[in-house]
């Protein structure tokens, strides 16, 4: 990939980040950790992956994109708001009694957002509908998942597993963010699936592990994918909790953060930072 779209990507992942704190801000807390672990994950559909319109947004032939770990939803508004699908401003009433972007995503209230999700272990079996639906369509498009791998706890995730190699749904890519901690301790603690590849691999899905924070690998692999003919695929995204925070990285205790203005502070810092790295970055590129 040309370096200088991959920094533009990056970027876009900084202005998510930043977007993931104005949302923390607005609404005094909110589930961080997860959310900062698939920035990159999600910055790499919606700005390179996902063929959608953000203007049309209910357009027939588009990818979906279905966060089934909805608890991450401000990653995903981050995103949409960064695409264009509503005004940023919207991001303002996270929090709000009748937000239009409630703690868990919301098809009925906010464009972009094709289903509602939050009780985890139920986006495989939508997906996988969603999936067979396409191809009754006969249309080219994908359908994207976006799992934690706590919640892959879930035994319904297995079934829907089952079901997706059963129907040879190629069609459907699924990414686990294993940042390895869920809720309340390090997943392999609280209820482990792991390994997790041969596990996927033996419900007959075809599996890479990657770098979940490397867009450019994001975006190959993506492009590699089915796989294999006939075989729904699964990228498991190794990644960081509470990524880009100093203070929060890799800790239980960011899974959900009330922030006081101190934390809030630092994680402005934290950014500002990041951005200094990019432009540093560009200055080598001569860009
Ligand atoms: C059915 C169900 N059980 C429990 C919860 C509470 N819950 C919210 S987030 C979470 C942990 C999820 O961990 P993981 O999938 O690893 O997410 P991440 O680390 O990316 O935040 C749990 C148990 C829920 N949302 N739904
Ligand atoms: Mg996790």
């Amino acid at each position: 990939m040309d370096p200088k779209e991959i920094l533009k990507l990056e970027y876009t992942a900084l202005n998510i980040r930043r977007n993931i704190l104005r949302l923390i801000r607005a609404g005094e807390s909110g589930h961080v950790g997860g959310a900062l672990s698939s920035v990159e994950i999600v910055t790499a559909l919606y700005f390179n992956l996902l063929n959608i319109d953000p203007g049309n947004p209910k357009w027939p032939q588009r990818d979906r994109f279905v966060l089934s770990a909805g608890h991450k939803c401000l990653v995903l508004y981050a995103a949409l708001a960064e695409r264009g699908f509503f005004d940023k401003s919207v991001l303002d009433t996270y929090g709000a009694l009748d937000s239009r972007i409630p703690g868990h995503p919301n098809m009925h209230k906010l464009p972009g957002v094709e289903t509602n999700t939050g009780a985890l272990g139920h986006g495989l079996s939508i997906a996988g509908g969603m999936a067979i639906g396409l191809r009754l369509d006969r249309s080219p498009a994908k359908v994207y998942v976006l799992m934690g791998d706590g919640e892959l706890a879930e035994g319904s995730n297995w079934e829907a597993a089952s079901a997706a190699a059963m129907h040879k749904l190629d069609n459907l890519v699924v990414f686990v963010d294993r940042n390895r901690l869920q809720i309340s301790g390090p997943t392999l603690e609280v209820m482990s699936y792991e390994p997790l590849d041969e596990r996927w691999r033996s419900f007959g899905w075809r599996v890479r592990i990657i770098d979940g924070h490397d867009l450019e690998l994001i975006i190959s692999t993506v492009n590699e994918t089915p796989f294999e003919k006939g075989k729904p695929s699964v990228i498991i995204a190794d990644t960081i909790k509470s990524k880009g925070l100093s203070f929060a990285e890799g800790k239980v205790s960011y899974h959900y953060w009330k922030a006081n203005p101190g934390e809030m502070e630092q994680a402005e810092h934290d950014l500002n930072n990041i951005e200094k790295q990019l432009k540093a970055k560009m200055e080598r590129f001569g860009l």
